[in-house]
């Protein structure tokens, strides 16, 4: 039975409000740094995506990796990192928690403007042309939440049915795996990995590391990252990534990350983006965004989760 925590919905509107606030006001693009952006209908080919399938990434998973099954520490304590915000403390007794997961699979990458393409040729979904003109190895953007789980929805229906789907996939999805958005607690797990970093590659601030404080996104994957836990990019800065988590105050309950939820006015998003500041692109940072927001600066990555 899915559960919802009690919130009043003053105490909710106003973190909500104060959230928004903070986060928007590091994410607003600024004018004249935005690129002018040209329809292509071409998905186009790159070198580390497959344009035979799907335009995932040339992996034995197709981009996905896995994170076994355990515990990591999730939430923020200031007295450890004073960069944290209030939203992102667990409770008012204890400011961390660590929380178990199931094993659950991430994707290397953020989804790419060329599997958006890809995406939108097969099914000709209604979506922004903005989301289709950056650069097709570039994080796509102006992503609404509902359009990245349509994207999740018809990759996951394409990979049961299609005979390129590589079996080690196949035997994913065919034992439960369900393609679709992570959920915020699975998303922080990716980020910091499992001793409580507070940026992907350790607990000090590095732009050689992630796109942030800049002028645009990069290409995925542009950034090495050897620090980086589970070989994954991008988790820090270039494009905010949607989860299916509603946005509400900790203590986190996962019975109510779904896809199937409706009227939440706010999801979480994670990550920072490549507009914002060091303190935007920590891995326990909790954004939230209108499901119908689409911006420069929000994209997404996909998971394979355990069937809820
Ligand atoms: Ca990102």
């Amino acid at each position: 039975m899915v559960r919802k925590t009690a919130v009043p919905l003053t105490a909710l509107g106003l973190v909500s409000a104060v959230w928004i606030a903070l986060s928007f006001a590091g994410s607003l693009p600024r004018p004249g740094l935005i690129p002018d952006h040209t329809v292509i209908s071409d998905p186009g080919e790159v070198s580390r995506f497959l344009a035979d399938a799907w335009q995932l990434p040339d992996d034995p998973l197709l981009g996905f990796v896995e994170i076994t099954a355990g515990p990591f520490l999730m939430g923020s304590d200031a007295a450890i990192d004073p960069l944290a915000f209030d939203i992102e403390r667990w409770s008012s007794t204890n400011a961390q928690v660590v929380l178990e997961l199931p094993t659950y699979y991430i994707g290397r990458f953020e989804v790419t403007v060329a599997q958006i393409r890809s995406f939108v040729q097969a099914t000709g979904y209604p979506i922004d042309g903005q989301a289709l003109s950056g650069a097709p190895e570039h994080p796509a953007s102006f992503i609404s939440w509902p359009d990245a789980l349509a994207y999740s929805r018809w990759l996951d229906k394409i990979l049961r049915t299609s005979a390129e789907t590589p079996e080690a996939l196949s035997t994913l999805l065919e034992g439960g795996g369900q393609v679709t958005l992570p959920t915020e607690a699975e998303w922080e797990k990716a980020a910091r990995g499992t001793d409580g970093r507070i940026y992907p590659w350790g607990s000090e601030p590095r732009p050689d590391r992630a796109t942030y404080q800049a002028r645009g996104t990069t290409a995925v994957g542009s950034h090495q990252c050897p620090e980086c836990p589970f070989g994954l990019s991008d988790m820090a800065g270039n494009v905010w990534e949607w989860t299916r988590s509603p946005y509400q105050p900790y203590p986190y309950d996962p019975t109510n990350d779904s896809e199937d939820l409706e009227n939440e006015s706010l999801w979480v998003m994670r990550g920072g983006s490549f507009t914002d500041p060091e303190r935007f692109v920590r891995g326990a940072n909790r954004g939230g965004a209108d499901p119908g927001a689409r911006r420069a600066f929000i994209g997404f990555r996909i998971a394979i989760s355990p069937s809820e």
